[in-house]
């Protein structure tokens, strides 16, 4: 019988047309069946230097995850160089997902994210990227159950395309303006963050002052150092980078130096962009308030999950710090993923470096990441919105897992 009721509004709330919804697609129907892991190695299409490691290729686990209803989701963890970036690898992170964390959601509905996220929580400390594998692969399946972007089902989206960084870490600067300039031709991409902390201070600041002439002056150039100065070091070098027009400086010192990070912060006329330094919602708010970042580096590998994100996001607006969208080189199932969060926050003032799929030989999406006019657009097919490359995903699937 239809049961219609006024809202203060007095807008009309039909709730015939909610119990024809859920009769269509019952709760039951999105029990998660199954779960599965695997790791892949990914070529990439040349040497990307960090400070503290390298890589060749680029390995993920990929998670996915079977409803009820047939349906699968897919979601994916992400590591630089091993367990070198954060602690995690590719193989704690599948042994994480297999032993601990299947069997807690197993038989859980999908769509009750927050649950599942408390159960994951509590089988396993921090392991964010594992977590966030799983939760990704929750979202894709109820999202195409649905019919719905992952991006509704956090909110709504509220911008389609985001402008988007590529990073130059060959550490060969003429190789570096060739990669640049051909990311500007192709108008794929227009601001650069050049990767610091594999060659002496000096040595960089030169390398990046031959990237800086060669490029248009409207270039906008972040430099991460990824932790690899000291506090003495960025008093001294810092200065330098300030008259070369950098926007931003990206984590120079040790993720754990808040307080020293604070005073750099506070002698240099760039803002600090802090990534390692800010996991937890408490480490969020911590380099928030001691002024130790003024723009804080949103990644699935710090939160833990896509509702995460968006509470680190609130809690770093809260404190006045800006918000940048990090990636991981994610390969197309991560950066959906991203998106989906990044396109429902309120403000996003630095845009995204989600450039991960390009640097890979061959994407594990066939489709729905597509880069145009210095921007990514933001998925809004069903779930993920990304279609998986199944040939290519079995091509670098790690043997004898
Ligand atoms: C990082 O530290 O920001 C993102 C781009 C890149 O080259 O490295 C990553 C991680
Ligand atoms: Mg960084």
């Amino acid at each position: 019988m239809p049961d219609t009721t006024m809202t203060s509004s007095g807008a009309s709330l039909n709730f015939q047309d909610v119990s024809e919804f859920t009769a269509a697609i019952s709760p039951r129907d999105m029990v998660i069946e199954n779960i599965q892991s695997k790791i892949l190695d990914v070529p990439t299409t040349r040497l990307h230097k960090l400070s503290n490691t390298r890589l060749r290729h680029q390995s993920y686990v990929m998670v996915s995850v079977t409803l009820k209803n047939g349906i699968t989701g897919y979601g994916e963890a992400s590591t630089l160089g091993g367990p070198r970036w954060a602690e995690e690898s590719v193989e704690s992170i599948k042994a994480a997902i297999d032993i601990y964390l299947a069997p807690v959601i197993r038989g859980e509905i999908a769509s009750g994210f927050e649950k599942c996220a408390l159960l994951m929580g509590a089988a396993a400390t921090r392991n964010y990227s594992a977590r966030a594998a799983i939760e990704a692969a929750l979202y894709d399946a109820v999202g195409k159950t649905l019919s719905m972007p992952a991006s509704a089902l956090l909110g709504g989206a509220v911008r389609q395309t985001i402008p988007v960084i590529w990073a130059l870490a060959s550490g060969d600067a003429d190789q570096e303006i060739e990669e640049a300039k051909l990311k500007l031709e192709r108008r794929q991409m227009r601001d650069f963050k050049i990767k610091f902390g594999f060659l002496s201070p000096q040595d960089d600041i030169a390398r990046l002052r031959k990237i800086v002439d060669a490029l248009p002056d409207t270039t906008r150039f972040v430099v991460d150092v990824n932790q690899g100065w000291s506090e003495a070091t960025a008093i001294q070098y810092l200065p330098a980078l300030a008259e070369l027009n950098v926007a931003l400086i990206e984590q120079p010192l040790p993720a754990s130096q808040v307080e020293a990070l604070a005073r750099v912060a506070s002698r240099i006329d760039i803002p600090v962009l802090i990534d390692e330094g800010a996991f937890t919602l408490e480490e969020i708010r911590r380099a928030g308030v001691s002024g130790a970042g003024s723009v804080l580096s949103l990644k699935l590998v710090k939160s833990g999950g896509l509702m995460e994100l968006k509470r680190a996001a609130g809690v770093a607006s809260s404190c006045g710090m800006q918000l940048y969208g990090g990636c991981l080189l994610e390969s197309g199932i991560g950066v959906s993923a991203h998106m989906a969060v990044y396109s429902t926050l309120p403000a996003l003032e630095w845009g995204t470096e989600h450039f991960g799929p390009l640097i890979l030989q061959n994407d594990l999406v066939s489709s729905g990441i597509v880069y145009e006019n210095f921007e990514i657009k933001c998925p809004t097919g069903p779930g993920l919105g990304v279609t998986i490359a199944q040939d290519v995903v079995r091509e670098y699937t790690r043997k004898g897992q």
